[in-house]
C-alpha cells in the first residue's frame, strides 16, 4: 500500500496538495492546485514545524534534517524541504505536479506533521546572490501554510 498525506493551504491563498510514496526510498509524488496566486513564480518548501500557533510564523525555518544551505530542488545542496517554485497561470491557479526524493512520508525524513508554506515570492533556490538566498531562498512572505497529515 503506498503511503498517502494531504495538506490544505489556508491563508492568503488557497490549495490542496496530496502527496504520495509508494515506499520509504522511492520518490514522494507532489500533487494538486494552488489558486489566488499572483502569476507567476512561487516558493514552495516544507518547513520544520507542524506549529501553526502565529499563523505560518511558527511553522520554523526549512526542514533541514542534513544542516545544508537552502538550494533548488534539484541541487546537490539544499534543505530536504526545497521543493523549489510553483508556476501560477494568468488566472492565479498553479498546478502541482513535484516528485522528490529527498522527503518522505515515514522515517527520518518524514514531513508527516510538518508544514507545508506558498511564498509571495519566487525561491531564487540559492543562487540569487540575496543575504536570503541560502537560507530561505529569498522567497518573500508565506501566503498560506498548513500542516501535512495522514490522509483518510
Ligand atoms: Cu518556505
Ligand atoms: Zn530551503
Amino acid at each position: 500500500m503506498p503511503a498517502r498525506a494531504v495538506c490544505v493551504l489556508n491563508g492568503d491563498v488557497q490549495g490542496t496538495i496530496y502527496f504520495e510514496q509508494n515506499g520509504e526510498c522511492d520518490a514522494v509524488k507532489v500533487s494538486g492546485e494552488v489558486t489566488g496566486l499572483k502569476p507567476g513564480q512561487h516558493g514552495f518548501h516544507i518547513h520544520e514545524f507542524g506549529d501553526n500557533t502565529n499563523g505560518c510564523t511558527s511553522a520554523g525555518p526549512h526542514f533541514n534534517p542534513h544542516g545544508k544551505d537552502h538550494g533548488g530542488p534539484t541541487s546537490e545542496v539544499r534543505h530536504a524541504g526545497d521543493l523549489g517554485n510553483v508556476v501560477a497561470d494568468g488566472s492565479g491557479v498553479a498546478k502541482v505536479d513535484i516528485s522528490d526524493k529527498q522527503i518522505s512520508l515515514s522515517g527520518p525524513l518524514s514531513i508527516l506533521g510538518r508544514t507545508l508554506v506558498v511564498h509571495a515570492d519566487p525561491d531564487d533556490l540559492g543562487v540569487g546572490g540575496h543575504e536570503l538566498s541560502k537560507t530561505t531562498g529569498n522567497a518573500g512572505a508565506r501566503l498560506a501554510c498548513g500542516v501535512v497529515g495522514i490522509c483518510k
